[in-house]
């Protein structure tokens, strides 16, 4: 017989409980429609609920000091590098990346909590000196209070790990909504950080429709910031709807990242790391390669390489560690993808390969796309609009001050690269291009968890996450003035004589 679904409830003070609705949604797994759990769809009820819980647990974990805070996240990390197997293999079942990426997502989150968690004995402010005697000058950092954090369903443990480890480091409690298509990774998280010792209320999780539960987050009188991944039109309602209530709120939105490969590029290095940049993840990355802007001289000569590479490429199911290609996430995205293919053959760009969803046999169950190349025309729809699955748009130029041009030339502004073995053409292009990341002889995807993530024009505001600023998006800062020389000292006004 088989197993029943399991049916999860909403996460709210440290327990599985009831959502307030009698709504449900299905996760599925993308390689097979198979059904993996189902989840509440989350009214604004549970939200409140959720609020409440992380309001009261509020003042006990601020007042917790921020190493000991830490240590819990540093827990965290072990937890699931102890679990890295189940959980890499939770995050393919459900999301549907190759497994070797599904054990790189875990290990993304363990790598950023365990970083993250040194910064609980850090933390640090600024300390000057004052312009008057007997005053000292310095800051504090100090958490926001509850912070909401909604996620994406393509770093489906890394991205909350980032928001959810940061967020807990600083002394904030947390709701958090994770993304529709993967609320299982997100359950799984829930059970690392109660296994991890985190008091009950700190961390709770709504799950259901972003139109509800989301906008019941960002909208809440108490949530003091908002941290988003996702789109770029839901990013800009979570924006307008933050700024009516005068709170951060930190946006991490889309790519059409573009690796420049001049004439002088290592063509077996750039071979390897266009496949990687582009159809890794299936494309589902907002860092993925999805302009490969070539120069015509060897346009030709890598072209042949290349399509012959991506002809030999294995798509199948993702938990098959020979397979290459997953499917993309779900129906819906899908049919994304598809209709971008469908507008690139109608403005006129040439299919080099693929284009097809595959039907046959098993692939006829998940959603699987060819890998798909089309040489196009910068200014075509598919070469500057975010596509977000396995099609890549080459793009050739003339000259590295064309390819600078075409690159910029875009809303967005995440990551870049360039492959060269002109040192001084590198450094330009790390000087020019108009992104937050920029590779050189590397593909535009693999971030460091240590360094700052984030980017520029419509990729997002509100800063940066990971890195040294991650805490940035979940502190306040406070300055503080104390003047021990027992009279009242005017600053601006008092006149300080030099010593005779
Ligand atoms: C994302 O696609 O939203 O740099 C995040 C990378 C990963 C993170 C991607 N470390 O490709």
């Amino acid at each position: 017989m088989a197993a029943r679904t399991k049916e999860y409830g909403v996460y709210i003070g440290g327990e599985w409980v009831d959502s307030s609705g009698k709504e449900t949604f299905e996760t599925r797994n993308p390689a097979n429609e198979r059904v993996l759990a189902t989840f509440p769809n989350g009214t604004r009820k549970d939200v409140e609920r959720a609020v409440a819980a992380a309001e009261e647990a509020y003042p006990r974990w601020r007042g917790y000091p921020a190493p000991r805070r830490a240590e819990i996240v540093l827990k965290a990390a072990l937890v699931m590098e102890e679990r890295k197997e189940e959980l890499g293999a939770l995050v393919t079942r459900e999301m549907g990346k190759v497994i070797a990426e599904g054990r790189g997502d875990v290990q993304e989150s363990i790598d950023f909590l365990k970083y993250i968690s040194g910064e609980g004995r850090r933390l640090l402010g600024e300390t000057t000196p004052s312009e008057l005697p007997d005053k000292i000058c310095f800051t504090l950092r100090q958490p926001k209070g509850v912070v909401g954090c909604i996620t994406p369903w393509n770093f489906p443990t890394a991205i909350p790990s980032w928001k959810i480890g940061a967020a807990l480091v600083c002394g904030n409690t947390i709701v958090f909504k994770p993304a529709s298509y993967t609320p299982l990774c997100g359950a799984a998280l829930m059970d690392v950080y109660e296994e991890a010792g985190l008091p009950a209320g700190v961390l709770n999780m709504v799950t259901g429709e972003g139109g509800v539960v989301g906008t019941a987050i960002v909208e809440h009188p108490k949530v003091r910031s908002i941290s988003f991944t996702g789109s770029v039109p839901v990013g800009k309602e979570v924006y307008e709807k933050g700024a009516r209530r005068m709170v951060h709120v930190h946006l991490e939105l889309g790519g059409k990242n573009p690796i420049i490969a001049m004439e002088d590029a290592d063509l077996d290095l750039l071979l390897e790391g266009i496949l990687f940049g582009a159809f890794g993840t299936a494309g589902q990355r907002c860092t993925a390669a999805s302009r490969l802007i070539i120069h015509e001289d060897i346009y030709d000569l890598f072209m042949d390489l290349f399509l012959a590479r991506v002809a030999r490429l294995r798509i199948g199911d993702p938990i098959d560690p020979k397979v290459d290609v997953g499917p993309v996430v779900s129906r819906d995205q899908m049919e994304r993808v598809l209709n971008y293919i469908a507008i690139g053959k109608n403005e006129g760009a040439k299919l080099l390969c693929g284009g097809h969803r595959m039907t046959k046999g098993a692939y006829g169950k998940g959603f699987f796309i060819e890998p798909t190349i089309f040489l196009a025309r910068h200014g075509m729809r598919i070469a500057v609009e975010e596509i977000f699955g396995p099609v890549l748009s080459v793009i050739k130029i003339k000259s590295f001050e064309e390819a600078v041009a075409v690159a910029n030339d875009v809303e967005y502004g995440l990551s870049s690269s360039i492959y060269t073995r002109d040192i001084n053409r590198a450094w330009r292009a790390i000087d020019r291009l108009e992104a937050g990341i920029t590779y050189i002889n590397a593909p535009t995807i693999g971030a460091e968890v240590h360094l700052p993530f984030g980017g520029i024009k419509n990729t997002g505001v509100g800063g940066r996450e990971a890195g040294s600023t991650a805490i940035d998006e979940f502190t306040e800062i406070k300055t503080v003035f104390v003047d021990y020389s027992g009279r009242l000292q005017k600053a601006q006004i008092e006149e300080v004589k030099p010593p005779k």
